[in-house]
């Protein structure tokens, strides 16, 4: 699966360079794809402020928190992981659910925190708890991983301010 992805984004990569290089006077496509560059790189230093405000967040409790109560941070573990979340000062609800001060758990793998004002994605490395529960069973490769809570509303957007916990890091034998 993931060399079919790469086999496609590849295929991607080799139509835009096909048709950019398409064109009967290469020095002007050239001169055209390092003006695109350029002005990329200002533009990816700041996306927010060219995106429109957002999606509305939640108002979360002041001093709320979502924590790792299993396994603790440094532990070495083996798989399966079982791993279980706390949340202190806010309702554990499903998604879906709109009810004031209240959300669910999304569990970050090895990566970092997604931008606040959209729904937090769903992959491999961004696992929603959308049923409510707050305990779940992973494997992971050996080695060092590093994990992150995440409270999201019912629109799996992060709470303002947002309900996280701190990252552990943990050693799978
Ligand atoms: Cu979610």
């Amino acid at each position: 699966m993931t060399s079919k992805s790469l086999l496609l984004t590849l295929s991607a990569v080799s139509l835009a360079l096909i048709s950019a290089c398409g064109g009967s006077e290469p020095d002007a496509a050239d001169a055209a794809a390092e003006t695109a560059s350029a002005n990329d790189s200002p533009a990816q230093a700041a996306p927010a402020a060219t995106e429109p405000a957002g999606l509305p967040r939640s108002e979360s409790v002041s001093g709320a928190s979502v924590y790792f109560i299993t396994p603790a941070n440094g532990a070495t573990v083996s798989n399966p992981i079982d791993i279980e979340f706390g949340i202190d000062g806010m309702e554990l609800v499903p998604a879906g659910v709109n009810q004031p001060f209240s959300g669910h758990h999304h569990l970050l793998i090895d990566t970092e925190l997604p931008p606040f004002n959209q729904p937090i994605p769903a992959d491999a490395n961004h696992v929603h708890f959308g049923d409510g529960s707050s305990s779940t069973q992973i494997t992971l490769e050996p080695g060092e991983h590093k994990l992150l809570l995440l409270l999201g509303d019912h629109l799996h957007i992060p709470h303002d301010p947002p309900v996280t916990s701190e990252t552990i890091t943990i050693t799978v034998e």
